[in-house]
Order: C-alpha cells, then sequence, then structure tokens
C-alpha cells in the first residue's frame, strides 16, 4: 500500500509530504521549480525512489550536502523528463542535494 499524505506543524505554517511504502514498492519525487518534491520521503528498507525532472535545467540528484559528497549514489545531470532511480537498502537518513544548485537539498529517510 502506498499513501501519501501532508503534515502540518504549529503556526508557522511549516510543512512536509512524507511518503510512506512498504519493502519492495517504488515512490515516486519530482524535482520542480529548483526544488526536490516532497522534500522530506519515509520509506522502508528495499523501496526504489525515483526521481523525475520537470525544470527545463538540468539538476542532479547526489547523495551528501554541497561540498561534502558522501558517495552514496549520484545520478549525474539530468534534463527535463529524463529520471533517476535509487533503491533504499538500508535503514538511516539520507541526505541529498543537486550539484548544480547548492540550495536544493533533500532527505530520504530509511526504516526497517
Ligand atoms: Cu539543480
Amino acid at each position: 500500500m502506498k499513501s501519501s499524505y501532508i503534515v502540518c506543524a504549529g503556526v508557522a505554517l511549516w510543512c512536509a509530504a512524507i511518503v510512506h511504502a512498504s519493502a519492495g514498492e517504488a515512490v515516486d519525487a519530482s524535482i520542480k521549480l529548483f526544488q526536490f518534491q516532497p522534500k522530506s520521503i519515509e520509506v522502508k528498507a528495499g523501496t526504489m525512489i525515483k526521481w523525475t525532472n520537470g525544470d527545463d535545467i538540468e539538476h542532479s540528484v547526489t547523495a551528501g550536502a554541497p561540498g561534502k559528497e558522501s558517495g552514496g549514489f549520484d545520478s549525474g545531470f539530468f534534463v527535463k523528463g529524463g529520471s533517476f532511480e535509487q533503491v533504499f537498502d538500508k535503514p538511516g537518513t539520507y541526505e541529498y542535494f543537486c550539484k548544480r544548485h547548492n540550495s536544493m537539498k533533500g532527505t530520504v529517510v530509511v526504516t526497517e
């Protein structure tokens, strides 16, 4: 079963979309307007996440933080309509960013 919902906390209008998926499932994510959407994704171990670029400019999905690549995964730059898939097998928190736009950051949380 796959479901997504929006969690909003407090009056600060802080919202984070969280996607839940079972092991072996795939989750779609996107890149739009220079943002990873959803910005934070929580999945079970064994889930594949597929990012599709909806911008007219190249982006990357690269593990780590600007200037501190972790080496876990790196899509390279891909164009509009292109996509990148990554399977997350190990529980943990994975930060990622775009190598061309350092303000673009996202997080994948993998649970058992
Ligand atoms: Cu980018």
